[in-house]
């Protein structure tokens, strides 16, 4: 028996959730980026101490749904509530809070039992406000020992869930996926990386190789267009970036191929069907 549960990390898009949970597991478990809307999909962050294992589930941020991805989304908060031992709600320490905001902590403090206010980003200017909430930083490493205390004095005992060694569920093909949409979202302008799902459709290991297809699904011939790059060039930097990711991860030579298609209705029909893909 140790302490062992699951922790939601909940939060608006852009609060600092991915950070948080990559900062305490200690690995790049899901990817961060300035834009809003990065996370996509409930990403579990496993941290094993002594005597614990603490089990973070990053969310997408939580916003108003629209179309099917965001409810796909929103469906993965809902259900990373359910499971809770314990929430962390962070809010961005810099900006102030809204009513709709406020309501939905509120919301939040009366539905779960153990709910911890995080205001992140204190190594910036933090605006005045009433929650009682603490203060974070990834960045300097404010107050994060204390807040791992405090998530640990709220962990029920019991026998852990994941073996020891382990600080992702994701699948390697996932973590793939999320490496690519992530250089898109990296150095892609506007819109485009929010219209883009990622797909691995092959992945074969040997003995001195590992071979590794990748579909990138854009809504538009132009997106596909800008993903390509004059002459082939962006996706040539592309693939290059992918396969030192999967090489240093996997430690063998990668023979990858990447396909740019269009969908343009992707995000309105098979969500689930991309990602139980990975
Ligand atoms: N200065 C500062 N920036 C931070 C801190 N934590 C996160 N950020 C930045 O805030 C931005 C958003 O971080 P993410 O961790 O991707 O935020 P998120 O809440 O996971 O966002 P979504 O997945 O879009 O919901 C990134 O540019 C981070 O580098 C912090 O402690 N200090
Ligand atoms: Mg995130």
């Amino acid at each position: 028996m140790m302490r062992c549960g699951y922790v939601a990390v909940l939060g608006r898009p852009n609060a600092g959730k991915s950070s948080l949970v990559n900062a305490l597991v200690g690995e790049e478990v899901a990817i961060v980026s300035h834009r809003r809307q990065t996370t996509r999909d409930s990403i579990l962050g496993i941290k094993n101490g002594q005597g614990y294992q603490m089990i973070f589930v990053d969310t997408p941020g939580v916003h108003h749904s629209e179309n099917k991805l965001d409810k796909f989304m929103m469906k993965n908060v809902r259900s990373a509530i359910a499971t809770a031992d314990v929430v962390l709600y962070l809010f961005d320490g810099t900006k102030p809070l809204d009513e709709e905001e406020l309501d939905y902590i509120k919301m939040l403090e009366e539905k779960c039992e153990n709910v911890i206010l995080l205001a992140t980003k204190a190594d910036k200017k933090q605006i005045q406000h009433e929650l009682k909430s603490l203060s974070i930083s990834v960045l300097n490493g404010q107050n994060l020992k204390m807040l791992e205390e405090r998530i640990l004095s709220y962990l029920p005992e019991r026998n852990p869930i994941y073996d020891d060694d382990l600080y992702t569920d994701k699948s390697i093909k996932f973590l793939i996926a999320e490496n690519v949409r992530g250089y898109l979202l990296d150095n892609i302008d506007k819109e485009i990386p929010h219209g883009v799902a990622v797909v691995v459709t092959r992945f074969v290991e040997d003995e001195t190789i590992v071979h590794v297809d990748v579909d990138i699904i854009c809504e538009r011939e132009q997106h596909k267009g800008i993903i390509i790059g004059k002459g082939g060039k962006f996706l040539k930097k592309l693939g290059e970036h992918t396969r030192r990711y999967i090489e240093n991860l996997l430690g063998t030579k990668c023979m990858l191929k990447l396909f740019v298609k269009v969908d343009k209705d992707w995000r309105t029909k098979n969500i689930e069907a991309y990602y139980t893909q990975n």
